[in-house]
């Protein structure tokens, strides 16, 4: 239908994709340059361990480093193909839409990675967030309010639809 409402056009649009591949690429080399071939033609069976990309200085600040990248690792012990680092830097960057996001915010913060937020996952989150300013007592109370005002179905703990109601009523969460 004709309602898209984009700034670029589609040709623009893979013109940048190609160049922020290309660049990307360029950082996944430079991490192992021993490892990372510079021919991907013919897509090479290639992979960078965890340690490697969190010392990344878009990642290297960030409290949940190791779960961003364990969550975009099939293996899921955080090694990162050229494909899922181009992935996870897409999601990263200010042009990933808002659901995409809040897809990965969700697996983020599901230490577990049992598909649910329970009260364990939202208080590792809250204490990685407030870099344990707050008293455990706190912490637990914040969490307990959460899950009591974002659990729908009453199971106390989030599945996606849960947490997906509850960013869309503060659309400031995924900051
Ligand atoms: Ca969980
Ligand atoms: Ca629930």
């Amino acid at each position: 239908m004709g309602n898209k409402q984009t700034i670029f056009t589609d040709e623009q649009l893979d013109a940048y994709q190609s160049f922020f591949n290309f660049r990307l690429h360029g950082r996944y080399h430079e991490l192992a340059p021993h490892l990372v071939p510079m021919d991907y033609t013919n897509d090479p069976d290639c992979k960078l361990p965890l340690a490697l990309i969190v010392n990344m200085p878009e990642l290297k600040e960030n409290p949940f480093r190791n779960r961003i990248v364990e969550s975009f690792s099939e293996d899921g012990m955080g090694n990162l193909s050229f494909n899922e680092f181009v992935d996870m830097f897409s999601v990263l960057s200010e042009m990933a839409p808002r659901e995409l996001k809040a897809i990965y915010a969700f697996k983020i913060y599901d230490f577990n990675v049992d598909n649910y937020l329970c009260k364990e996952d939202l208080e590792k989150t809250l204490n990685k967030l407030t870099k344990e300013e707050l008293t455990p007592e706190e912490v637990e109370l914040v969490c307990e309010k959460t899950i009591e005002e974002a659990d729908l179905d009453g199971d106390n703990k989030l599945s996606y639809a849960d947490f997906e109601n509850m960013i869309s009523r503060a659309p400031d969460f995924l900051r």
